[in-house]
């Protein structure tokens, strides 16, 4: 069906601002329909906007007034019709169920059983003892998440989708406390804690005697498309590298706060991996970032400037533990730079929020210019999501592999903003992400695998393929603009417009897998917004 209308097919929240897309040449008049035929609604959408992004004109018609729980459809005067959608309370709760039972089917080492995974389920995979690269050390690296649509385990990544799975459940506990574990165990942490501890208690095996972290670990190159137990190659461990050692550090010292209420010890645990991480980041340089070492070819990571991972450690260092030394480091770094930034190669925003939230004494100076760079990235957001069609906000050269993170981590930087200011456009726009990400796209597309009317369908993850199915609650990487895969490059024209260049195969790395720290960002995203 060629679509006109474009919404956010999983819904809106009662009080949410509501807006659909029209893609067209002139204003158009439109009635919001119930499912039983009522027109409850008449608006126009005269906002026109010229979408370079998309290459096309679109008209912005809001319907803000409907309220009343209920599903829903637009229709216009020459009868082209929406996605149908809920507006509803909990609209959103079945979309945060799906997006964070993502991690427990992404698990490593863990055999997922048919009543948890369904068609999912295989047994524990990458289970032998791996080698540590150039070394003759072999040790145990079983657990963690698989990363993405590949079977491979990185701790930068890693830090950076459970840091935002933290953040998600304490900006949103009643939403978070909903979530029900697919396997059932008798751990006494909450559900949501309990998938986030498994990724930790990985990285911190990754941690050597002398405290620094080693970058990855993962076959020598990237196997067929094959479920995991069926991947028995030889597991090596990457060289250490500055970036895991800081995100570690910073990770395991945010988390430390998380579990101290609930399991005192293994919050010990985490708050001694963060010390041990912290003391080894002060004697290591690594120029450049990590690079893959010769004959390992799977996902690098590289980063080549780790200041704003060094903020994060000691600003979280600082709030865990209330040492001069820590915030001493933080305050020197950030006298040089402010960073900005939700990931994974700029992790800056993670240190200025830790600052920010500090109990301990602070510059209160570096804290108002902090909040301003904040607030002021905020309107930059702003101004790209009042520009565009869709309300997205992303310039035209923005769409690049992995768009979809860009989208979700510029809506936590409007969220940053509306918590910062009170400012409800600030809300609004974060909101309009998430609502980009679930249908009002160019594409008409959610791009939330499983979820609203109309969502993609053959990601590029590996169990999804092997069996021809798409595991659910998955979020697209989304459009890439210049197209850095073959099946891209054999598919999408040339001149394809950037929000439209997604192709839905199998093949299509770099438009359409799949990864933890996108799930992460949507996840606190939408536990953000439905907070308000
Ligand atoms: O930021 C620049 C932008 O300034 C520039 O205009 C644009 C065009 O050159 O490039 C942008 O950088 C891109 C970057 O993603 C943006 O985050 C790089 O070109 C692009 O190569 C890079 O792609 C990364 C990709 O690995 C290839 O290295 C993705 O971020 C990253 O998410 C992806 O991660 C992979 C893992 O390696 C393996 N597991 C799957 C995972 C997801 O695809
Ligand atoms: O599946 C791999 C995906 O996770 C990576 O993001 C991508 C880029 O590094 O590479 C994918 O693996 C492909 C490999 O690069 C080339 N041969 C085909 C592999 C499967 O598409
Ligand atoms: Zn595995």
């Amino acid at each position: 069906m060629y679509k006109t209308i474009f919404v956010d097919q999983c819904g809106y929240l009662p009080g949410m601002t509501k807006q659909a897309t029209f893609r067209a040449d002139a204003p158009v008049s439109f009635h919001v329909v119930t499912s039983d035929g009522r027109r409850v609604f008449r608006g126009n959408a005269g906002l026109r906007r010229e979408n370079v992004s998309a290459g096309e004109t679109d008209y912005i018609g809001d319907f803000s007034a409907v309220t009343a729980p209920g599903r829903y459809r637009i229709v216009t005067e020459d009868f082209s019709e929406s996605d149908t959608f809920e507006i509803g309370e909990d609209v959103y709760t079945d979309v945060f169920q799906k997006a964070f039972a993502f991690f427990y089917l992404q698990r490593c080492g863990h055999t997922l059983p048919e009543r948890a995974a369904g068609s999912f389920a295989h047994l524990a995979c990458h289970t032998k003892i791996a080698s540590v690269y150039g070394t003759g050390k072999r040790m145990d690296v079983s657990g963690g998440w698989h990363d993405a649509g590949d079977y491979g385990r990185y701790v930068v990544p890693g830090a950076m989708a459970v840091a935002q799975l933290l953040y998600a459940c304490d900006v949103n506990p009643l939403l978070s406390a909903l979530y029900r574990a697919p396997e059932k165990t008798d751990s006494p942490l909450p559900p949501c804690l309990e998938e986030i501890k498994y990724e930790l208690d990985w990285m911190m095996k990754l941690q050597r005697e002398d405290g620094q972290v080693y970058h990855k670990a993962s076959c020598r190159r990237f196997c067929g498309f094959i479920m995991p137990d069926q991947e028995t190659e030889e597991i090596v461990v990457s060289p250490v590298s500055v970036t895991a050692t800081a995100d570690l550090a910073a990770v395991t010292a945010l988390a430390s706060r998380f579990y101290r209420e609930y399991d005192p010890a293994y919050a010990d645990r985490l708050a001694l991996s963060s010390r041990r991480a912290y003391d080894a980041l002060s004697g290591m340089e690594l120029p450049g970032g990590f690079k893959n070492p010769p004959e390992i070819t799977t996902g690098g990571y590289g980063d080549p400037n780790d200041a704003d991972e060094r903020c994060w450690a000691a600003a979280e260092l600082y709030k865990t533990f209330g040492e001069p030394r820590f915030r001493e480091d933080f305050e020197r770094l950030a006298s040089q730079q402010i960073y900005h930034g939700y990931g994974w190669g700029n992790m800056g925003t993670y240190a200025n929020l830790a600052y920010l939230t500090t109990a301990f004494p602070t510059d209160e100076s570096l804290k108002e210019k902090i909040a301003e760079e904040m607030t002021a990235l905020g309107e930059e957001k702003l101004r790209l999501s009042a520009a565009d069609g869709y309300g997205t906000a992303l310039a035209p050269k923005q769409y690049h592999w992995g768009s979809n993170l860009g989208a979700a981590n510029s809506g936590l930087h409007l969220y940053d903003a509306y918590r910062l200011t009170g400012r409800r456009e600030f809300l609004d726009a974060a909101a309009d992400q998430l609502h980009y990400l679930l249908g009002r796209n160019p594409l008409g597309l959610c791009y939330l695998t499983g979820c609203g009317t109309d969502a993609v369908k053959h990601p590029h993850h590996r169990p999804s393929a092997f069996l021809g199915k798409a595991m659910p609650g998955m979020l697209s990487g989304g459009p890439c603009g210049y197209r850095a895969d073959p099946a891209a490059k054999g598919v999408l024209s040339e001149d394809i417009p950037p929000a439209r260049a997604l192709l839905d195969m199998y093949g299509s790395y770099s438009t359409n897998e799949v990864a933890i720290y996108w799930n992460s960002a949507f996840v606190q995203l939408l536990a953000s917004v439905s907070r308000g």
